[in-house]
């Protein structure tokens, strides 16, 4: 793809904040002087070490989820003004695990987006099909829904600092990979969207990630498709030599 790749790790819930001062650790070296640009996604309790960690890296850090309210009675929430207080750049919002675990919806997702931005922060929108609705033909439909949904109200200017991650639930944590031309297939449809919302200039500068199962073996292929600009990396970003084989395929 044309467009400069970034490559984020989503940890999921792994790693306490000891073992993430550890994967950090040797992941800088092995990252360095990427052509790409580099992310973590931690678990909340792993932002604080991860953000010191890697100053001075070309490393970024992101968290995993952000509540639309700024403060207040929402037991087990975290606001986007304490993410951006320890330095965090980053959040991914709806990743599909949060839409099917924590009753997520679209309208929800865009209230995080836009507290999100709000903030400053950098946003990793997930958007992706299940089987189900792939097997039923109406997975681009659905993509663009999930995808004008989330993007209500959000401006021009702030749009530069979204990103979108095209996740087929299908092959989330499954071993499964959609074929580069399915990625592709969706990914371009995300950007037809993103044009007639935003314009063409717009969205041939936007970048859209593929994620579930990018692995190693397979990033070359899902990376060479004109609009794959780079990956969510779910298990892989768990050891460093898997996620910098993914950083170089890249870069
Ligand atoms: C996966 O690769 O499984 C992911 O869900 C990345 O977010």
């Amino acid at each position: 793809a044309k467009r400069k790749a970034v490559i984020a790790g989503n940890w999921k819930m792994n790693k306490t904040a000891g073992e993430a001062a550890e994967l950090i650790s040797a992941l800088i070296p092995e990252v360095a002087g990427a052509d790409c640009e580099v992310v973590i996604c931690t678990p909340f309790t792993d932002l604080p070490v991860a953000v010191s960690k890697t100053a001075g890296s070309n490393i970024s850090v992101g968290a995993q989820n952000v509540h639309f309210e700024k403060s207040g009675a929402f037991t087990g929430e975290i606001s986007a003004d304490m993410l951006t207080e320890l330095g965090v750049e980053y959040v991914i919002i709806g990743h599909s695990e949060r839409r099917q675990y924590f009753a997520e919806t679209d309208e929800t997702v865009n209230k995080r987006l836009k507290a999100a931005l709000a903030a400053g922060l950098k946003v990793i929108l997930c958007v992706g099909e299940s089987l189900a609705q792939r097997e039923q033909g109406v997975t681009s439909e659905l993509v663009a829904l999930q995808t004008r949904i989330a993007l209500g109200g959000v401006s021009a200017a702030e749009l530069k600092n979204v990103i979108i991650a095209y996740e087929p639930i299908w092959a989330i944590g499954t071993g499964l990979t959609a074929t580069a031309e399915q990625a592709e297939e969706v990914c371009k449809t995300i950007r037809e969207v993103i044009a007639a919302l935003y314009g063409k200039a717009e969205a041939e500068a936007f970048t859209i990630q593929y994620g579930g199962s990018m692995n190693a073996k397979n990033a070359d292929e899902l990376l060479a498709m004109p609009d794959v600009d780079g990956g969510l990396i779910g298990g892989a970003s768990l050891k460093a030599p898997d996620f910098a084989a993914i950083v170089k395929a890249a870069s």
